[in-house]
């Protein structure tokens, strides 16, 4: 008998595909796209299509009991354990360290392997009543640009509905890939909104190619094409000036400065040349006009400076609050009604300490007197931070108790002390709310976890049980909080009948993104002069700047999203290891001659933080100036037990504590036999 469960993706990606698992006598046979859902209409992602009917599904790939190390420290060698034993262990270890050195020496790093409600959020009710001190997830990836909004809308987690791309004659993509990260808006939200197309990116990328202008930046140059663009539309008598005196505060202290910025003055601080910078500016303002903030984008030393600069392109257009207009980096739960503080439950922490940034991360894990455990969870240190070297050595501390939770034996898991099972999504109900659409969509188990693996919500609920804690939070069920959840939505549907449907909207009708003009800032309006900035010590407004060009001699790396790969997840699928080969370094033909370098050989990367060998790809889609790696390798399967990471030096950008790990400059030579 053949039987179809209609689930959903849970990776963290834009598109947040249904999902059909097909199933014959009680055993899944395929994992493909649900033909009926509106993003994915019958087609996962290569990555996905092979991945789930792979590794996830995979015994022999999978981490199926909980394990108690056996060798030294990061050899990876374990013994399996019973859930009573690896959990009495971690309560009175962590019940130890507790008792001699305070809560606070704990440390709980976590993020996006899976982005489902509960499997993402629950477990950080354990933490809080615990006292860990949090590794400030964001910081790896998207922070800045968060801190940068939060100035000048008073959020950045309220963006346009895409449904409204029907009303939009320009869409502008800045520093985000979708065909590489959001695969679905590219194949089709993009050509079916019969929008004008701009693409700005350093990289002819998939999307760029389909783009009717596309601007090429030098990394880190963004605010100076956002200025040159205001001035183009100043000049042009295309600034709404009606909005900005209503709905805004403080363009007369940024309008001045934008005297200075030509379009000329553009080009030559960013490489974009001057015509096309005013026929971007003049069909963006024109509008009505879409912004997509990519994450790619504000991943820069000055991120927060290019995404304020950015993000006073809407204010000063008008191109807010009416159908067609608006801009997105991304649509939080809130958008869906979702209480996050009602999940994590932050009153469960008395004292809690302050969470600091994973650029700090090596640092604090090399100083025994602050850090004395690590718990990594839904997360692949050991891959995805900088400074990986000097990580891995603090790693592998003997007197630092690591507990590493996940689906499959990663580098960070050859690190721990105890390693505990994680179910995968298609072995647990859950809720996915995208972060690109507007819907919530039913994440539904369609098999039993894989040996004795079980969801992130339920292992900390364990641990909470063997640690002794009592508060009755720490023990709600998962249908108690799904249907807790979906009661907050207004969406008048239990989970029986999500489960059914798959993906619903909310409403039927798109959402004009700040409507009401009401922006939840101090003074209400949005802030182009922000006296929040001010007191944290950065400037009042945006400011026409560009990151300086690498030193002579060296390249600015830029190392985003790969389609095969997502974030650390899937290079450990055979078929896409194979299918990826090599890890490669993508130069423009000139700069390889200059460096007298061949396409096809191993070159070398270096710099001060460390060094690593990759494979030449020469492309005339990457500008002068720069290289291209992909991210999103195992390093233990790499020839020198390294990724890209080896390379960032996990500087901060200028807000947030969040990494620039885009603005990391490198020397690229070739390999001396
Ligand atoms: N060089 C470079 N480095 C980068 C970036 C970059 O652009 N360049 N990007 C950064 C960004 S944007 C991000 S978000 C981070 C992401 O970094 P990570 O969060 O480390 O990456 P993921 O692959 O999303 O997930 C990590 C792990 O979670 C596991 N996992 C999946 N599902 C579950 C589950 O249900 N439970 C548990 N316990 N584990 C699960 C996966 O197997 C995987 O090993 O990487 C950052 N690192
Ligand atoms: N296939 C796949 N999908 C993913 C991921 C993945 O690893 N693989 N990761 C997921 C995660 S964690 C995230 S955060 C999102 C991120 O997805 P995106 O927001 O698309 O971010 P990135 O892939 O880091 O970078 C996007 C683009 O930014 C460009 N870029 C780099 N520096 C600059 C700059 O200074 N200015 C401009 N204008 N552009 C710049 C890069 O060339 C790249 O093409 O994708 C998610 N989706
Ligand atoms: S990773 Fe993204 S594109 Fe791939 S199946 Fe999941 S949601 Fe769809
Ligand atoms: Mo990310």
């Amino acid at each position: 008998m053949t039987e179809t469960i209609l689930t959903t993706c849970p990776r963290d990606c834009y598109d947040a595909c249904g999902i059909a698992v097909v199933k014959e006598a009680g055993q899944i046979k395929h994992v493909r796209g649900d033909p009926a859902h509106p993003v994915s209409r019958g087609r996962l992602c290569p990555k996905c299509s092979i991945g789930y009917n792979g590794a996830f599904r995979d015994p022999d790939k999978r981490l199926l009991t909980p394990l108690r190390r056996t060798g030294r420290k990061g050899s990876g060698e374990f013994e399996a354990v019973s859930w009573d034993a690896a959990l009495d262990e971690v309560a009175l270890r962590l019940g130890e360290i507790i008792a001699k050195a305070g809560a606070h020496t704990i440390l709980n790093t976590h993020y996006t392997g899976t982005l489902s409600v509960l499997a993402y959020a629950f477990p950080m009710r354990f933490f809080n009543r615990l006292g860990a001190t949090e590794i400030d997830p964001d910081t790896v990836c998207n922070k800045a640009g968060h801190v940068a909004l939060d100035y000048v809308y008073g959020t950045s987690e309220t963006g346009f509905d895409p449904r409204t791309a029907c009303d939009a004659a320009c869409i502008v993509v800045w520093g985000a890939n979708p065909s590489a990260s959001a695969p679905h808006a590219d194949w089709h939200w993009l050509p079916e909104s019969h929008a004008r197309l701009v693409v700005v990116d350093p990289i002819r990328t998939g999307t760029a190619e389909q783009a009717e202008i596309h601007l090429q930046p030098f990394p880190g140059s963004d605010a100076a094409l956002a200025f040159a663009m205001l001035g183009v539309i100043q000049r042009e008598g295309l600034l709404d000036r009606a909005f900005l005196r209503e709905h805004t505060v403080g363009w007369d202290e940024l309008e001045p400065l934008l005297d200075e910025c030509t379009a000329e003055w553009g080009e030559s601080t960013t490489g974009v040349p001057a015509d096309l910078i005013e026929e971007a500016a003049i069909l963006y303002a024109r509008g009505p006009s879409l912004l997509w903030l990519g994450q790619g984008l504000q991943r820069q030393r000055t991120g927060g400076n290019v995404m304020r600069a950015c993000s006073m392109l809407p204010a000063a257009t008008g191109n807010l609050g009416k159908p067609g207009t608006g801009f997105l980096y991304l649509n939080g739960t809130d958008s869906r009604g979702i209480d996050f503080d009602e999940i994590v439950k932050p009153s469960l922490a008395v004292d809690p300490p302050a969470a600091i940034s994973h650029m700090d991360l090596a640092a604090r894990l090399e100083d025994a007197t602050q850090s004395r455990a690590l718990v990594a969870w839904n997360i692949n240190i050991a891959a995805s931070n900088p400074d990986q070297a000097r990580l891995h050595r603090a790693l592998g501390r003997e007197d630092l108790f690591t507990v590493v939770a996940d689906l499959f034996p990663t580098d960070t898991v050859r690190y721990a002390d105890v390693v505990l099972p994680a179910a995968s999504f298609l072995e647990f109900d859950d809720l996915v709310a995208s972060y690109f659409s507007l819907t919530l969509s039913a994440q539904v188990k369609a098999t039993e976890p894989l040996g004795e693996s079980l969801p992130n919500q339920e292992i900390f609920r364990r641990l909470a049980r063997a640690m002794g804690f009592t508060e009755p939070e720490l023990f709600e069920t998962d249908v108690e909080v799904i249907e807790r959840i979906l009661r907050s939505t207004g969406l008048e549907i239990d989970f029986a009948e999500l489960a059914h449907l798959g993906t619903v909207p909310v409403g039927d009708e798109p959402v004009v993104q700040f409507e009401s003009l009401a922006f939840p800032t101090p003074s209400g309006r949005i802030e182009i002069a922000c006296p929040r900035a001010e007191a944290d010590g950065l400037p009042r407004t945006a400011l026409p700047l560009a990151d300086a060009r690498p030193s002579p001699g060296r390249l600015r790396l830029v190392s985003p999203a790969s389609s095969w790969l997502l974030n650390d997840s899937f290079a450990n699928d055979t078929k896409i290891a194979r299918r990826l080969g090599a890890a490669t370094v993508a130069l423009h033909p000139t700069d390889a001659a200059e460096l007298a370098l061949a396409a096809g050989g191993d070159v070398l990367l270096e710099n001060e933080t460390g060094s690593l060998r990759l494979r030449l790809e020469l492309s005339d889609a990457v500008p002068r100036g720069v290289a291209l790696s992909h991210k999103g390798r195992w390093p233990g399967a790499e020839p020198e037990g390294a990724n890209v990471n080896v390379l960032n030096p996990g500087e901060k950008a200028d807000m947030g504590g969040s990494t620039a790990v885009h603005g990391i400059e490198v020397t690229v030579s070739a390999l001396r036999a």
